[in-house]
């Protein structure tokens, strides 16, 4: 363990206020560490296996808010087969692999599946509804869950409305989590839907695929809503994988409201590195502290805030006023740290990797609260952010328990 993990809380915060206040490590060597965290703990990968043409891009476009373009233009080749794309492109949380040429060139998944082997995943197959062609698709997808059977499956059955009567429109409230669906859904969409279903036969795997159908249409199309399913989809994706894909993307709308979505990824980049202490040298060289100080600098700077001397102490004071840190730092030398109220509330439940990602996950959600509310003119107050923190500590310990096991695992 290093000697970062072992650190008690109370020297952890004074290690804050210096990398704040008189920062040790340069820019550079910073962004090598985080590169050096990243390339440890390799991106949790969905892997979309569809045909041309199915809508693979506007699922991507669905799941992650990004235009089109900047998906298209974000495309790196992969492996012969495959094109991929880092979401977000600066500090990426999420790799989607995208199969090329399903249904126009012989496919063989081998590099495919190679490239995927070691890192957690999600198969999201994608076929439009109307298309009864699949007989590819579906032996990509045999092939893929015989040799990975824990594999979580997903299909997204896409462009509903292309079985619509004319002039159709979705039926609203969405009908397929019921069972069995209305009698007032369209009895030609119904059966298209059945009979992709009975095609695709029995798959192998572990769990039981999720079908979801899907209509992601642009709101020029005219359909109400544009986003038609893309709850039940994110729903059937959360529920098949233990990445929660949704929260660490911030596309959920609980965290929506609360922040803005640029700095939630950006919080979990930076909380995902700090979990990466002890595992890298340069990493740990670095320490959780300067990671921390970094990611509170972009944070002012994306909510366009000062981040000088004194707006660092004014943050520091409510932030340790709330959080109990004042008190920490005389009782520890008593031996009483398990009394702090939050700061120390990881101590007996998690420790390492989990435990330096979520109090770095926690001090960005208390930052993203205080920088909101300067940025409204509002004043910021200690008890907002000892919430802020509080949520943001049970949050983060959620989310890279998990995440940091699957990529262990
Ligand atoms: N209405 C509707 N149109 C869709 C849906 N999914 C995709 N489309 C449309 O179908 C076309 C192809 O969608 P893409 O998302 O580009 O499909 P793709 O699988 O990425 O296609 P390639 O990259 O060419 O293989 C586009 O014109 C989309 O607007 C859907 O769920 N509903
Ligand atoms: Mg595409």
């Amino acid at each position: 363990m290093s000697r970062d993990r072992m650190t008690p809380w109370s020297n952890r915060w004074q290690a804050l206020r210096e990398a704040l206040l008189e920062p040790r490590v340069d820019d550079q060597t910073l962004a090598e560490a985080m590169r050096a965290a990243r390339a440890r703990q390799p991106l949790p990968v969905i892997w979309l296996i569809g045909k041309t043409q199915s809508g693979k891009t506007s699922i991507i476009r669905a799941l992650t808010g990004s235009p089109r373009a900047e998906i298209g233009n974000g495309f790196q080749p992969c492996t012969p087969t495959a094109q991929l794309y880092d979401f977000p492109t600066d500090l990426p949380l999420v790799r989607f692999l995208d199969t090329r040429g399903l249904g126009e060139v012989a496919y063989d998944p081998a590099a495919d599946i190679q490239y995927c082997e070691s890192r957690a995943h999600l198969l999201l197959a994608v076929m439009k509804a109307t298309d009864t062609r699949q007989d590819e698709v579906f032996e990509v997808l045999r092939a893929v869950r015989g040799r990975h059977p824990e594999w979580p499956l997903v299909i997204a059955q896409t462009a509903l409305h292309e079985a619509y009567p004319v002039a159709g429109s979705h039926l609203l409230p969405y009908p397929f989590d019921q069972d069995p669906w209305p009698s007032t859904l369209d009895p030609d969409l119904a059966r298209a839907l059945l009979v992709q279903r009975e095609r695709a036969g029995e798959l192998p795997g572990r769990d039981p695929v999720r079908w979801i159908p899907v209509d992601l249409t642009l709101p020029e199309d005219g359909f109400d809503p544009p986003d038609y399913g893309l709850e039940a989809l994110w729903r059937a994706i959360d529920a098949g994988s233990t990445l929660h894909l949704r929260e660490l993307l911030g596309a959920d709308p609980a965290i929506r409201g609360l922040y803005a979505q640029s700095s939630h990824s950006h919080i979990a980049a930076y909380a995902l590195a700090a979990a990466g202490v002890g595992a890298v040298p340069l990493v740990d060289l670095v320490g959780v502290p300067a990671i921390q100080a970094k990611m509170l600098h972009s944070l002012a700077v994306l909510h366009g805030q000062d981040w000088d001397r004194r707006a660092i102490l004014e943050f520091l004071g409510l932030l340790g006023t709330g959080i109990g840190v004042a008190y920490a730092a005389r009782a520890a030398g008593r031996g009483l740290v398990k009394l702090i109220p939050v700061w120390g509330q990881t101590i007996g439940a998690v420790w390492g990797a989990t435990a330096s990602g979520a109090t770095t996950y926690a001090l960005g959600k208390a930052a993203s609260v205080h920088f909101n509310r300067r940025g409204r003119g509002l004043p910021s107050d200690a008890a907002d952010l000892r919430r802020a923190y509080a949520e943001g500590l049970q949050r983060g310990t959620r989310l890279l328990t998990d995440l940091t096991r699957d990529r262990r695992g």
